[in-house]
């Protein structure tokens, strides 16, 4: 079939809109008509060509929520009709991962989802040969919802209600998720901790959101845009520091100091080095833990003094908020539903596809919390 994308071709490009041809499902895999997705930073990080995974020409997207239209042989875990989200983190529910309960991080299907294409090793997207390719155009995140049409592993897909709105749920397929997850699942931010939220966009505002959620006491922001603050405290920061007003030197002492010795957990939601760097030595002595979100460039490191972890902070990382997509998806979309959680708000600009470079500039230009296409 053909499908209309967002293509893109090469490294620090505009994405450009094409109808390219998909071909359908193969056994265990899915069709989906993509009906809304949002902007995360990391397609921008990937489009950027600093993903070291990053393969071009590529249908980029990882946020979506949308339709299922065609199963291949074997599905039965969804069928068409069924509401889904596409998950860039699998769970098979038989990897040595998904059953040592320990991790949400499913091998099932990392490699392939990795090198752009579908398990089998093939891409179902295709294109006219341009320019000395052969006409592949690959997948991203195992998800490429920049495209109408898209094919995933059956499990790879959430199935979720079917009441609730495409252009607010496909927000859940990461942003949320990550943020709300962080601070449930990894961290497991207890009633009354102080807690250091480092970067207030689309991920670090829902790191806030799920830190009020269970009980913090004090919620510090920290952000180098003034214009993220109205925003963060609606969603219940209690503090907000500056780097450029209090100093990037002063950061750490300042939560320090608001703090009454150190956050208790911390989340890096920038992913800037230097900052998961000041999100770790924030932390309190002896106990604070300080959870990095952010995705860095490749062939950045991070590093701090030794002494800081021999003192008792704990450095952790997240990814997709340590959440089961299959199982957990779908409580969250209920929790929205149900009025839960506030995602209505976080979705500042609503574009159609062939906008989608203008949600990219607001994000860059720091003007928007999260771009939702609508198909
Ligand atoms: P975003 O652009 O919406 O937000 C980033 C925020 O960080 C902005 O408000 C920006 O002003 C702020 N910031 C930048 N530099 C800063 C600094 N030096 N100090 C303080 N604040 C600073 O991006 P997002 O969509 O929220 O994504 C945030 C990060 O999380 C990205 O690196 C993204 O790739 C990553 N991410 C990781 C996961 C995961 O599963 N681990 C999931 C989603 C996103
Ligand atoms: N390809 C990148 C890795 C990027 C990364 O860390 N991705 C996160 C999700 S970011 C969503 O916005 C993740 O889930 N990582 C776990 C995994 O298995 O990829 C690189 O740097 O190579
Ligand atoms: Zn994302």
């Amino acid at each position: 079939m053909k499908t209309r994308a967002a293509v893109a071709w090469a490294a620090a490009k505009p994405l450009t809109i094409e109808t390219i041809d998909l071909d359908g499902p193969k056994a265990g895999e899915v069709l989906v008509e993509v009906m809304a997705t949002g902007i995360c930073h990391t397609d921008a990080y990937t489009l950027s060509g600093l993903d070291s995974e990053g393969k071009f020409p590529a249908i980029l997207g990882h946020e979506g929520a949308g339709i299922v239209r065609e199963v291949g042989a074997g599905v039965t875990s969804v069928k068409p009709g069924d509401h889904v989200i596409p998950l860039y983190t699998p769970e098979c529910r038989q990897c040595k991962t998904c059953l040592s309960r320990r991790s949400n991080l499913c091998t099932a299907i990392r490699a392939t989802q990795g090198q752009g294409v579908m398990p089998d090793g093939t891409s179902r997207f295709s294109c006219e040969p341009v320019g000395g390719g052969n006409g592949t155009v690959f997948h991203y995140m195992g998800c490429s919802t920049f495209s109408n049409f898209t094919v995933l592993p059956e499990i790879a897909v959430a199935k979720v209600r079917e009441d609730a709105p495409f252009d607010k749920i496909c927000y859940i397929g990461c942003g949320v998720t990550t943020g709300i997850g962080a601070v449930i699942n990894t961290a497991k931010v207890w009633p009354g901790a102080n807690v250091a939220v480092f970067g207030l966009g689309g991920i670090g505002l829902n790191v806030i959101q799920g830190a009020r959620m269970v009980g913090a006491d004090k919620i510090v922001g920290i952000d180098v845009n003034p214009s993220k603050r109205a925003m963060a405290e609606k969603f219940g920061m209690t503090h907000f520091v500056n780097p450029k007003e209090v100093g990037n030197d002063k950061v750490v002492q300042a939560i320090v100091d608001l703090t009454g010795g150190g956050a208790d957990f911390s989340f890096d939601a920038t992913g800037n080095v230097d900052v998961m760097r000041q999100a770790l030595e924030c932390c309190h002595r002896g106990w604070g833990e300080s959870i990095i979100i952010g995705v860095a460039e490749a062939g950045r490191e991070v590093a701090t003094r030794p002494f800081q972890l021999v003192t008792g902070r704990v450095w952790k990382g997240t990814a997709f908020g340590g959440a089961r997509g299959r199982t957990d998806v779908p409580k969250i979309v209920d929790w929205y539903m149900e009025g839960k959680i506030n995602i209505d708000d976080l979705i500042t600009h609503t574009l159609k596809l062939e906008e989608i470079n203008h949600g990219f500039d607001l994000m860059h230009e720091g003007k928007s919390i999260r771009s939702v296409v609508v198909y």
